[in-house]
Formats: C-alpha cells, structure tokens, sequence
C-alpha cells in the first residue's frame, strides 16, 4: 500500500479537484495545484480562469457580467466553438459558434500528475439535441493540462462511415492592462478577413494594434502569438498545432454595448480574443475513422 508521503511524492502537495454546482445546476470545477488555480464549467467542457502563480493578473479574461445560465454561453475565459464558427451555414436559427459551448460535457479523467500539474479529459455528451444538430458518429473531446502553463486539445473524432466538415475555434479571450496599449505579434505578412468589412481580403504589415473595433480572420497560418501588454508588463506566449486559422477580436465601446455582457465599466478594454481556429476556407473535412486535434499553449514572460 502507497504511503502518503509516497503519495504526495507522486502526486504533489496542495492538489485540488473540486466539483460544485451553482443555483442553476451548472457543475464547476475548481483546480489547485503548486503552480496553477483554474476553474472549469462542465457546461461547454469550458476553461473559465487559469491563474499560474507566477502571474499577478489571471491570464484568461472573464466578464463579471458573464450568465452562467444552462443553455447559453459563459463570457470569457476559452468558449469551444464547434462544429462551425459564426453563423450556421445554412440555418440561421442554429447558435453562432456551434453547440458544443452550451451543452453538457462529462468528466472522463482528473488527473493530479506526478509533475505537479493536473490533467483533465473531458467529452461533449451525445444528446437528441446534439444528434439534431450535428447527424454523425462523432466524438468532440477536450484534453487540458493546468500548469505553469495551459495546454489544451481539441479532438474530434469521425466514428462513422461518412466524411464531415467541421468548422472550429479555441475562443479564448486575453486579459489586458488596456486594449490600446497592446500589441499581438507573428501575424505580420498573413493575410486576413476583416468582418468588419464584410470579410474583405487584407494583408497584414507589422504587429497588430487597437484603436477601433477589430474583427479579423487570419487565414493559413499556423504561427505562434505573441500578447504584448506594457500596461501589465508581461507577453502572453499563444502556440498553437492543427490550426490554420487565428481569430483577433475586439468588439470596441459600440458593439460591447450591443453584446452586453462584456464587462461593467468598460471591461471590453481588459480583454482581447486571440482565436485558434480553423474556419473559412481553413475548414476541416474529417474522414471516417479518423481524428482531428487542434491544440494550443498558453504561457506567460515578464517584459
Ligand atoms: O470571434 C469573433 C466573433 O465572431 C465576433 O464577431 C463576435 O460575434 C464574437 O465572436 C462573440 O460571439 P458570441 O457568440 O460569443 O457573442
């Protein structure tokens, strides 16, 4: 039989993995461990914080004006949109981003590892509401490592006899000093789509910087992000694998009103999306009995 100290050798001091549930049914799960805190909403297999302790702001944004209501989506932190992005190619009444952020996902793993990290697995739940939406023989699942630094992937898998093509996106919103004094790196020369302009075609000269709504849709990259924020002095490092698409969001004072949910006295200008993605014409066509796995790392240096 392990003793504990074999055990707390193994698996570190100071780990927690802790379920609740609010008011509304909503399962959270908060994790401790000697180099992270993070809490996680079953609902949508949902990232809503990740704090390393070296950090003194959270790295992950989260409105304090989010709804965690059963059904919609949580504002902030790293929402999966699946299995399309934006609207619903062909119905309108379908939710924007998919369903995978407002239904139910179950626990598969929860892991406290020997390097002092824990490991999460967790599986969008096969439903008639998720079969309605989405008829094929699928499995969407969300592996998360809580560490120094944040490692998540995204795996979809075809269990079925026929190809299907999906559209996808690590939503995740940055937390800032101030959007107008940061700067995101590694995406100069690539070429973009701004919504803004009714996805008209640009290329990209330089860093990317912040003084109006910005809604773009970098295509055919795979480069690394790099968040600069003098305000906070720190670099948000975003590595990303299986993507070929990077989402740069702003909604600006005039669409955070319109959104409404985006943060009391102007928590918009705290935040910033950085999107790993594949959407557009960087959707992904999943063959039968096969997988598909976008995956990103989050970490965090000092300027
Ligand atoms: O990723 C940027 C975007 O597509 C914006 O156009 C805006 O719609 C944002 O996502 C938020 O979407 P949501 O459905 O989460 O309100």
């Amino acid at each position: 039989m392990q003793s504990v100290h074999e055990l707390n050798s193994r698996y570190g001091v100071g780990h927690k993995i802790h379920f609740s549930s609010d008011q509304n049914g909503l399962v959270t799960l908060e994790i401790e461990n000697p180099h992270a805190s993070a809490k996680v909403a079953l609902q949508g297999g949902h990232v809503m914080q990740w704090n390393p302790r070296h950090a003194e702001v959270p790295v992950l944004w989260l409105s304090d004006q989010a709804r965690f209501v059963g059904g919609r989506s949580i504002r902030g932190g790293v929402p999966v949109c699946w299995p399309w992005f934006g609207p619903h190619p062909t119905d309108e009444t379908l939710c924007p981003h998919g369903f995978a952020r407002v239904v139910p996902w179950e626990v598969v793993d929860a892991t406290p590892m020997p390097d002092n990290t824990t490991s999460l697995v967790l599986r969008l739940v096969e439903s008639k509401q998720v079969e309605k939406q989405w008829p094929y023989d699928c499995e969407l699942s969300l592996t998360i490592n809580i560490g120094p630094v944040l490692k998540m992937s995204l795996t979809t898998t075809n269990k079925g006899d026929e190809p299907f093509v999906i559209g996808e996106a690590l939503h995740t919103y940055f937390q800032v000093s101030d959007i107008e004094v940061v700067k995101i790196h590694g995406l100069d020369h690539s070429e973009y789509e701004d919504k803004v302009e009714d996805y008209a075609l640009h290329h990209q000269t330089g860093e990317i910087t912040f003084s109006q709504e910005v809604d773009r849709v970098y295509l055919n990259t795979e480069s690394t992000c790099v968040l600069e924020d003098p305000g906070l002095r720190r670099k948000i490092i975003i590595e990303k694998s299986g993507s070929q698409s990077t989402v740069v969001w702003t909604p600006w004072e005039r669409k955070a009103a319109e959104i409404g949910d985006l943060g009391s006295h102007y928590g918009w200008r705290q935040m910033v999306c950085v999107e790993s993605s594949n959407v557009r014409s960087n959707v992904v066509t999943v063959a039968p009995g096969s997988s598909h796995t976008l995956s990103v790392q989050y970490s965090t240096e000092s300027l």
